[in-house]
């Protein structure tokens, strides 16, 4: 059973969002009510995992929380000996993780390492996820960590970058910020659970466009780019090598 998220509900002044304890404790709950299209992403990644994971070669989830979307790779992947590393730096996460992980029954191997995706290396990736972490990184260091996936890519291999994202439109900015509010109340978020919320990822979730995101994979090298899924202000990318 997961937990349900209750953490905006308190008056405690908003500190800045970090994943701590109390947040990897709610996280399946809490993406599941935030992120519109959360699950059906998290399937389809295992579907990119299925076509995308080659024998031989190592899948990668960067920012990987609780493991969903390991998960979804470790049960769709039958290449053989194609294994995959999952990251993440918050250590409460990747307790729980682990804990997920013992559970399932798959025998694809998953290598788990609480780290800074910034200070890892990437070598022979058939297929790089990641999925809503890109928007968690200081703007200035994305595009070297780009550049370090598609070189730790092999020729043909795959980002899935899913991101939060910002319109150029400030009109449609506007719109799908509502619309996107409107999702979280019909999930059972309050107005002011919301916007707290807001103010706690404020400076620490910084989204970007979708032009800002396709210049940046085109400039590292990738040769195809496409938006695969979009729902408001939430879009899943591939890029290919
Ligand atoms: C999912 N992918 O369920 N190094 C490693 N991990 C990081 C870093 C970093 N520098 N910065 C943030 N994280 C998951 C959901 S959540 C998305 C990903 C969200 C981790 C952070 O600890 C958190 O677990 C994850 O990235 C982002 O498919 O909360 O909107």
């Amino acid at each position: 059973m997961t937990n349900r998220d209750t953490i905006y509900q308190s008056d405690d002044p908003v500190a800045s969002f970090v994943f701590d304890e109390r947040v990897a404790d709610v996280f399946a709950d809490m993406i599941n009510r935030s992120v519109p299209g959360y699950g059906t992403i998290i399937t389809m990644i295992g579907t990119f995992a299925e076509r995308y994971g080659r024998p031989d070669s190592i899948c990668y989830d960067l920012g990987c929380s609780l493991g969903a979307a390991t998960l979804s790779m470790r049960r769709q992947i039958s290449a053989p000996a194609c294994r995959i590393v999952a990251v993440d730096n918050s250590a409460a996460m990747i307790s729980r993780c682990q804990q997920m992980l013992a559970k399932d029954s798959s025998t694809v191997p998953v290598e788990l390492l609480c780290a800074d995706i910034l200070d890892i290396e990437i070598k022979h990736a058939s297929l790089v996820v990641m999925n809503f972490t890109l928007q968690f990184i200081p703007p200035a260091q994305r595009s070297a960590l780009i550049r370090k996936i598609h070189d730790g890519l092999l020729p043909g291999g795959m980002l899935v970058l899913s991101e939060k994202i910002h319109f150029e439109d400030p009109v449609l900015n506007a719109l799908f910020i509502d619309l996107h509010h409107r999702f979280k109340e019909h999930n059972g978020y309050s107005k002011t659970e919301i916007s707290r919320k807001r103010a706690a990822i404020e400076n620490v979730l910084i989204p970007e466009s979708l032009r800002t995101h396709e210049s940046r994979l085109l400039d590292a090298g990738f040769s195809s780019f496409a938006v695969w899924f979009q729902c408001f202000n939430f879009a899943s990318m591939v890029a290919v090598k």
